[in-house]
């Protein structure tokens, strides 16, 4: 059973423990306990900048650590309804300065309660789950922020400590990573410092998130590290299925389920259907995917934790002990981006498991487009395929020919680590981990802009409107512009045309009785209306129609579209793959 091999604990630690054991019995002989327990309150923080003082005594209250205030029923967005504001003059002035600003409706925000109880949109069975309260491992909450906006912050704050049992809480570290807004400085030390449990540390210089979080968790006391993004909203419940995971698999790492709160309105879009896990598609871009039946097989009930591929980033718990067994993060990362994939990888390849909670849920506020630069997540993303991808790294250049120009600094530990941990391979990830992933083929000369030979520098293009909903519109052509993305197509020894820069896959196909291609979902084996053979003269004729496909002028426009036509020998027949696009 595979399954239950990636179950296993990872074989270091394992040895580890054993060695402990053996440690802590000659130790007990020798009666040197005494000892031991004081060596352990310093070893625990070896090598973390301030362990700080020794842990309080659990107080095993199961409690909530402060209790929520009441919210009039009818206060705006009390229960997590769309709230929209109907304002005018300077009142819609500042709403729009404070999206543009946070890229989120802050005015809004400001006016819904920082206490506020989302309802309950989970798997009732959910309700029925026991934990074992007395025997959980507690966790320190770590939250990086970047001049996040006061009332999202606060909120996150807040409902941390309104739905986590006190006496699963460690402690909430809020990570400032150099943050320019006033409000984040005095007020915010002054706020937090009346807050139970609630440590705030600085940044001296913008780390980006990876060694802001890290700057958290070297301060952390608690067993497991939890993190999240400075605009959430915990739900009830929301703690107990992570640490009850961690306690009974110290090297599963567990995200709760993320529910979407509207930029603009600030509604709970939370649904208790099945949640979704994560994947990735070729550009490396995180992708959503439905849980596949190989997956639910696995699952006893629905309430059971689901295995996923990848993690999003942002939200998870994980054993202390294991994020440092496993490298924690790549330090080399700046600003955002990639790591979430990087450690996807990592956890996998080198023994882990990435799981999903269905009973675990936390609300994060999607900003309506990103608000501070992120220009270095493509080197971040170099690094991740660098170190973990082996020779799949290539289909990655094909699909975004800049990130092999990228500079991304020196990978040579991340690499070492890899070796030193023995992790399994990439080949062994997309196979056993995540089997519905397509693997392009990219045979050389059969990959990367589909180009016109009479039509100068005009290539194949297709630019879905949804990113998540790519299929049903037209193929066009447009100017070569050598950038993979939207000119990136694969031809397959299935004979498709495959769109793979994007999950789920697109493949180029003609309707019954239409001249004009269309992107259809591809299909595990190519129907009959997605076949065309590219011929060495290079022409490109579909077999059911028996027509070739020619760049045409589209009617009453400047612009050009492939359609399928009669088969002559003209240039505007002929066809070509060109790959290198810088
Ligand atoms: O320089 C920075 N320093 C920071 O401390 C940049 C960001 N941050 C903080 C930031 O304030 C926030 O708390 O880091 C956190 C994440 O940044 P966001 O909220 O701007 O990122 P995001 O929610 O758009 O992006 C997702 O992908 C990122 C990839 O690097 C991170 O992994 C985020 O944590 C992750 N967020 C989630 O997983 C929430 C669900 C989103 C989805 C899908
Ligand atoms: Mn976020």
């Amino acid at each position: 059973w595979g399954r239950t091999a990636r179950r296993r604990c990872p074989r270091g630690l394992r040895r580890g423990r054993e060695a402990l054991l053996v440690l802590l019995a000659l130790l007990a002989l020798a009666g040197l306990g005494s000892v031991l327990r004081a060596q352990r309150g310093a070893g625990a923080g070896a090598g973390a900048a301030d362990p700080g003082p020794p842990r309080t005594p659990r107080p095993g209250r199961r409690e909530p650590v402060l209790p929520r205030p009441p919210v009039p029923a009818n206060a705006l967005g009390a229960r997590g309804e769309a709230v929209r504001l109907q304002l005018q003059g300077e009142e819609l002035r500042l709403q729009e300065e404070s999206v543009r600003l946070h890229q989120i409706n802050i005015y809004l925000s400001d006016r819904i309660s920082l206490h506020r109880r989302l309802p309950e949109r989970w798997n009732p069975l959910c309700k029925e789950k026991k934990y074992d309260y007395d025997n959980l491992p507690r966790t320190s909450v770590i939250i990086a922020f970047y001049n996040e906006a006061w009332s999202t912050l606060l909120r996150t704050v807040y409902s941390v400590l309104e739905t986590s049992p006190d006496i699963l809480l460690e402690e909430v570290i809020l990570v400032d990573d150099y943050s320019d807004r006033e409000h984040l400085k005095e007020r915010l030390a002054n706020e937090l410092s009346g807050l139970p449990k609630v440590r705030l540390i600085r940044a001296n210089k913008r780390e980006g998130l990876v060694r802001a979080r890290l700057l958290g968790a070297s301060a952390a006391r608690g067993d497991v590290l939890t993190f999240l993004d400075c605009h959430c909203e915990c739900h009830e419940g929301w703690l107990e299925p992570l640490l009850q995971r961690i306690h009974e698999e110290e090297s599963a790492v567990v995200c709760p389920v993320i529910d979407v709160i509207d930029w603009n309105t600030f509604e709970y879009l939370g649904n208790s259907g099945e949640p979704q896990i994560g994947g990735f598609d070729w550009r490396l871009v995180f992708t959503w995917h439905t849980v596949p039946e190989r997956e639910r097989i696995w699952m006893r009930f629905p309430v059971d934790v689901i295995g996923s591929p990848t993690m999003a980033g942002g939200l998870f718990a994980v054993s202390k002990k294991y994020f440092e067994y496993l490298g924690s993060y790549d330090t080399g990362m700046e600003v955002w981006g990639g790591e979430n994939l990087e450690f996807s990888f990592r956890i996998w390849q080198c023994g882990g498991v990435l799981e999903t909670h269905p009973c675990s849920h936390v609300g994060h506020v999607f900003p309506k487009q990103a608000p501070y630069s992120r220009n270095k997540a493509l080197a971040n993303s170099v690094r991740a395929a660098e170190v973990w991808m082996d020779e799949f790294k290539e289909l990655y250049y094909h699909r975004n020919p800049r990130a092999r120009l990228e500079p991304f600094g020196d990978v040579t530990e991340r690499k070492q680590l890899r070796a030193k941990l023995q992790c399994k391979d990439f080949k062994w990830f997309l196979e056993t981990v995540y089997p519905e992933l397509h693997v392009p083929e990219d045979r050389p000369g059969f990959f990367g802009m589909l180009q016109n030979k009479g039509l100068t520098d005009y290539c194949f293009d297709y630019n879905p409107p949804d990113e998540n909903q790519i299929v049903g519109h037209q193929v066009i052509l447009y100017l070569c512009h050598g950038m993979g993305q939207n000119q990136f197509f694969e031809y397959t020894s299935q004979k498709e045309i495959r769109y793979n820069t994007h999950q789920p896959e697109g493949c180029i196909a003609v309707e019954a009785g239409m001249d004009t291609l269309i992107m259809h979902l591809c299909e595990e084996t190519a129907p009959e209306n997605q076949k065309f053979i590219l011929q060495e003269d290079g022409s490109l004729f579909h077999e059911q129609s028996k027509k070739c496909v020619q760049a045409a002028r589209k009617e009453s426009s400047d612009s050009f579209i492939p359609l399928l036509r009669d088969c002559t020998n003209s240039n505007n027949q002929k066809w070509f793959f060109k790959e290198r696009m810088l």
